[in-house]
Formats: C-alpha cells, sequence, structure tokens
C-alpha cells in the first residue's frame, strides 16, 4: 500500500493525490510539514512535501513519483499509447511547472502567507507569466483536453496549476493572467471539476487551507 505524505494545501501534493485517485490506487494519506528535521529528512531527501513511501522505499519529486505510478501501475493509464504523443504530454507537464508554477511561487509570500514582494520581482514574474501562458496557449489542444481528446496526467496538472496562478495573480496584480491569455480555460475547468475525484481534491483543498489559515 502506498503511504502519500505532505498535506493538502500543496500543489505538489494534490497533484500525486488526483493522480492516485484517477488510477484507482489504493493508499493512504500522512500529513507531514515540510521541515529540516533528521527524521523526515531520513524520508524525503531535502525535507519538501511530497513524498510516497512504498514497500521498496520512499520517493520524492512529484513528476517522478507520476512516472512511478504509471509505469508500476499500468492498468489504467494517464499517458497516451503513442509514444510520441506521450513525449507531448510530458512537454505540457514541464511547461506547466517550469514556466508557470515555478514563477508564480515567486508571489506566493505576498499572495498567501501575509509577507511582501518587491515590485521589481512582480514585474519580473509578470513578464515570465505572460511569456509562459503565450506558450501554453500554443501547445494546448483543449479538444476538449489539454492533450487532445483524452484526459491525461497533463489535466491534472494543469488543474491544479492554473489554480495557483489564477488565485496568485488575481492577488497580486488584481487580474486572472490565466483567462486572460488561456480563452477557453473556464469551460476547460468546469470539464475538470465534473470529475469526481477532481472534485475530492478540490473539498480536501478548501478543509486543509481552512485550517492552515486559521493557524
Ligand atoms: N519539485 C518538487 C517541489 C515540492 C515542493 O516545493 N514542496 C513544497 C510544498 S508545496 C515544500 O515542501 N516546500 C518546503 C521547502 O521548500 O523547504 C515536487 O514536484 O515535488
Amino acid at each position: 500500500m502506498i503511504n502519500l505524505c505532505g498535506f493538502a494545501v500543496s500543489n505538489y501534493y494534490n497533484k500525486t493525490k488526483l493522480v492516485l485517485l484517477e488510477k484507482g490506487i489504493a493508499f493512504t494519506e500522512e500529513e507531514v510539514l515540510p521541515s529540516q528535521d533528521e527524521a523526515l529528512l531520513k524520508r524525503s531527501p531535502l525535507g519538501k512535501i511530497p513524498f510516497i513511501e512504498t514497500e521498496q522505499g520512499s520517493l520524492s519529486e512529484s513528476q517522478v513519483i507520476l512516472e512511478y505510478l504509471e509505469d508500476a501501475y499500468p492498468a489504467i493509464s494517464l499517458y497516451p499509447a503513442d509514444t510520441f504523443e506521450r513525449a507531448k504530454c510530458r512537454e505540457l507537464i514541464q511547461h506547466l511547472e517550469l514556466n508557470l508554477e515555478l514563477h508564480a511561487r515567486r508571489l506566493y509570500k505576498e499572495a498567501f502567507f501575509g509577507g511582501t514582494v518587491s515590485e521589481e520581482t512582480k514585474n519580473e514574474v509578470k513578464e515570465r507569466l505572460i511569456i509562459g501562458l503565450k506558450g501554453l496557449g500554443r501547445l494546448a489542444k483543449f479538444s476538449p483536453y489539454i492533450a487532445g481528446d483524452a484526459y491525461t496526467a497533463a489535466d491534472c496538472v494543469a488543474w491544479l496549476h492554473f489554480f495557483m496562478v489564477s488565485a496568485t495573480s488575481q492577488k497580486i496584480y488584481g487580474t486572472d493572467l490565466i483567462a486572460e491569455y488561456i480563452p477557453n480555460v473556464k469551460a476547460y475547468m468546469l470539464l475538470l471539476e465534473a470529475r469526481p475525484n477532481v472534485q475530492k481534491v478540490a473539498v480536501d483543498r478548501a478543509a486543509s487551507m481552512a485550517k492552515f489559515l486559521k493557524k
């Protein structure tokens, strides 16, 4: 049985959880906060979450975990069968991570944690997010799913990153950059949110967020 460790405020945790749910893999959840405690560093090399524990040992890095789950549990596949299409699906995931999420994260301190971010950083991040969004717009198919006619791991990842980048840009810039640069995104998000497992992750995320904000 897989043990998923982390907490449901984290996009990376939710990405891993959604894929476990969509693939119908049995798993337990253990609430673990990131830290530099020696005990945690033995389970996750940088003290980050998420990580999973398997019978063979623990595994960190959400994308590596997704690839492992795909290899170890192929019965319900979240990647296209065709080799090139599989690569295109991974290309989308990589773009979402590198050209959206990682830029937006530089704003989280002010958007969600009561800190402040310099105007210079805000301007730089906005510029990079717009470049990333335009690039993603060139890659994404939305027909109706992001990689084509089948629901894939790239949709699991896109749903989470779009949510966070949208919330962050509204807080910092007063505008939803996702809606501005990806015109079909509203219908796309509604399509994904009709899925029971997406709904479960959203409900758990909201509960975890409320608990986190109370603290
Ligand atoms: N590349 C990692 C990122 C994981 C990550 O940054 N997790 C955050 C929580 S959302 C964390 O543990 N932060 C603590 C830290 O950076 O020390 C992944 O995809 O799993």
